[in-house]
C-alpha cells in the first residue's frame, strides 16, 4: 500500500462516506477555476462537517506529507483553490460547514462557519435587522472561508472597507493540526504578533480558516441608485468628491462603468436594457442609503446631482424610481466579468494606485497599451473610489485562439510595470493565487518577499499548505509548476 492510499484509508474512516470522495465524476468540477483557464488534478476531495474533523485532516496530511488545497466556492480570479496537475494533493473542500452558529442583533455580530455562504448570511442578518455590509458579484457562491482568506474587496469597501476591517474573531487549525481559538471578538488585545490578521488574505498558505466572527451594522431603512453618465474618469471622481461632500456616510457605492464594458453587458446577459437614454463614454452606479427611521437619500441624491450638473461634471442621470429599477441597475454591473466571460479572452488585471491618481492612470495606461498592442482594447471598471479598477486587455479581433497562452503574458507584464512605476500595486482585492505568482516573484520588492517566505516557513515548514500559490517559491520549482497548469 502506498503513503497516500495508506492516507486516504485513515481520511475515509476519520470522515465517513459523506466526507471524502476519491470519485471521479464528483471531484471534476473542483479541479478547474471559475475562470476555465487552470485545470488540476488532486488524490480526493475531502469535506469535513466540523473544526474537529479539519484537525484530523491536518494532522493526517502532515503527518504523511501530503499537501492541502482548501477550497470554498471556487470563484478565484486568481485560480487559488484549484490544485496543482500534478495530482499529489488532498482537494479540502469547506462547503459542508455552512452553519451560521449565532447570530446576533444586539452584539451585531455572526458567528459564521468557513462554507457559510455570502448570500446566505446577508438574508439571516437581514432576518434579524442587520446586514453583513460586504457584497460582491459572486455572493451566491463565495463562502465566508474564501472572502476571508482572499481579504475580499467588492462594492461597499467605500464605507466599510474590506473583509479585514469585518473580521472580529477567528478560529482556525494550523498546518499541523493546532487549532487557533480566537473567535472572542476583543476590541483591544495586545498579546503580541495578530495571528487572526495573518490569517486573513493568507489564500489558505498559513492555515485553514474554520469560522469567523463577523461584523454586523444596523440594516438600512432606504436606499437610492443611479446611473450617471460621465465625460471621463477625473470627472467622475470629481462627482464622488462632490456627493462625499454633501452625504458623507450615505455614499457606499460608486462604480465606475465603461462604454465597452455595458455594451458587452448589453450583448451577452438576458434582460438587461440599457440604463440611459444616450450611450456615454463613462458611467458611474451609485448606491446612498439611509438608516431606518431617517428620511430616504433620496432627495439629497437627487439635489446633489443637481450640483453635480451645474458644475459640468453629469452628462445625464437617472434614479432608479423602484427597487426593481435599482436592482436592474445592479445587475448592469454585476455581470461585467460574466459578459466578459462570454465575449471572449481577456487578460484581466485587478490594479490599485492612490485614488486620486487612478483617473490619470487609467487614461494614461489605456493609450499606452492600446498603442502597444495595436487592436487590443482595455475594459477599466469597478471600484474607482477605492483607486482599484479592473483594467482588462481585450484580445484583438483578429486574434488566433493562442492569444492568451502566447500574446497575454507580455500585455501582463507591460500592465504591471506601468502600475509598479505608479507606486501601485498588482492585486488589489483578488489575491495572488498561482496566476499572479510569477508577477508577484517578478515584482514585489525583496523586503516584502522575504518576509512572506520566513512567516510561510515558519508556520508551514513542510511546505503542504495550498503549495504554488501565493509564496514565491525559493528555488522557481513552484512556479514552473504553476506555469505548466495553464491552459491554452
Ligand atoms: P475560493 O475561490 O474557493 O478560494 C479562494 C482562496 O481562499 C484560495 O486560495 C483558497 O485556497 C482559499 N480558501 C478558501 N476557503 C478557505 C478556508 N476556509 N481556509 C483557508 N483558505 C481558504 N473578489 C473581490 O474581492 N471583489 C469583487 O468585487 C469580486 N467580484 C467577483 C465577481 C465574480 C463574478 C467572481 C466569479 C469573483 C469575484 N471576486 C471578487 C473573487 C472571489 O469571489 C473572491 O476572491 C472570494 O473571496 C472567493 O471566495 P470563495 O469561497 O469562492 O473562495
Ligand atoms: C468585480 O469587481 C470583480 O466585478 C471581478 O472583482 C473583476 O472580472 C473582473 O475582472
Ligand atoms: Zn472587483
Amino acid at each position: 500500500m502506498t503513503g497516500a492510499d495508506d492516507l486516504l484509508e485513515k481520511l475515509a474512516a476519520a470522515l465517513g462516506p459523506k466526507g471524502l470522495t476519491r470519485d471521479p465524476a464528483d471531484l471534476s468540477p473542483w479541479l478547474e477555476d471559475w475562470r476555465k483557464r487552470y485545470r488540476g488534478a488532486a488524490l480526493a476531495m475531502a469535506s469535513p462537517a466540523s473544526t474537529q474533523e479539519v484537525v484530523q485532516i491536518l494532522k493526517l496530511c502532515s503527518a504523511a506529507n501530503v499537501p492541502i488545497v482548501p477550497q470554498g466556492g471556487n470563484t478565484s480570479m486568481v485560480a487559488g483553490a484549484t490544485p496543482c496537475e500534478e495530482g499529489r494533493s488532498l482537494l479540502l473542500s469547506m462547503r459542508r460547514m455552512n452553519r451560521i452558529r449565532s447570530l446576533s442583533a444586539q452584539s451585531n455580530s455572526a458567528v459564521c462557519e468557513a462554507g457559510v455562504v455570502l448570500s446566505h448570511l446577508h438574508e439571516a442578518a437581514e432576518g434579524e435587522g442587520r446586514r453583513f455590509p460586504l457584497t460582491l458579484g459572486a455572493r451566491g457562491t463565495a463562502t465566508i472561508g474564501g472572502l476571508i482568506s482572499t481579504n475580499a474587496g467588492g462594492t461597499q469597501v467605500l464605507r466599510f472597507g474590506t473583509m479585514r476591517g469585518l473580521v472580529q474573531g477567528l478560529e482556525a487549525v494550523l498546518p499541523d493540526g493546532t487549532l487557533f481559538e480566537g473567535l472572542t471578538p476583543l476590541k483591544k488585545d495586545n498579546r503580541g504578533y495578530d495571528v487572526r490578521q495573518l490569517l486573513i488574505g493568507a489564500e489558505g498558505t498559513l492555515g485553514i480558516v474554520t469560522a469567523a466572527n463577523l461584523k454586523l451594522v444596523p440594516a438600512i431603512g432606504s436606499r437610492s441608485v443611479a446611473w450617471v453618465g460621465v465625460s471621463s474618469p477625473t470627472k467622475a471622481l470629481e462627482l464622488l468628491h462632490l456627493l462625499s461632500a454633501g452625504m458623507a456616510n450615505s455614499i457606499e457605492g460608486f462604480e465606475l462603468v465603461p462604454r465597452s464594458a455595458l455594451e458587452l453587458v448589453l450583448a451577452h446577459v438576458p434582460g438587461t436594457r440599457q440604463p440611459l437614454e444616450a450611450m456615454h463614454e463613462w458611467n458611474v452606479l451609485i448606491e446612498a442609503t439611509a438608516p431606518v427611521a431617517a428620511p430616504s437619500p433620496e432627495e439629497a441624491l437627487s439635489a446633489a446631482l443637481g450640483s453635480a450638473f451645474a458644475a459640468g461634471l453629469a452628462e445625464d442621470a437617472a434614479i432608479a424610481p423602484n427597487e426593481a429599477q435599482a436592482g436592474a441597475f445592479w445587475r448592469i454591473r454585476d455581470s461585467i466579468s460574466e459578459a466578459e466571460h462570454k465575449d471572449g479572452p481577456a487578460a484581466k488585471h485587478d490594479l490599485s494606485v492612490e485614488v486620486a491618481a487612478m483617473p490619470g492612470f487609467i487614461v494614461e495606461a489605456t493609450a499606452a497599451v492600446e498603442r502597444r498592442f495595436p487592436g487590443s482594447r482595455v475594459i477599466a471598471f469597478g471600484h474607482l473610489g477605492d483607486g482599484n479598477v479592473h483594467f482588462n486587455v481585450r484580445a484583438p479581433q483578429d486574434a488566433g485562439p493562442d492569444w492568451l497562452r502566447d500574446e497575454a503574458p507580455a500585455v501582463t507584464r507591460y500592465v504591471h510595470d506601468l502600475v509598479v512605476a505608479a507606486g501601485g500595486s498588482i492585486s488589489a482585492e483578488h489575491g495572488i493565487g498561482q496566476m499572479r505568482l510569477s508577477e508577484l516573484h517578478r515584482l514585489a520588492d525583496p523586503a516584502r518577499l522575504g518576509v512572506m517566505r520566513a512567516i510561510k516557513n515558519a508556520l508551514d515548514p513542510k511546505g503542504i499548505m495550498n503549495p504554488g500559490k501565493l509564496v514565491p517559491p525559493f528555488d522557481g520549482a513552484q512556479e514552473s509548476l504553476a506555469e505548466a497548469t495553464l491552459q491554452p
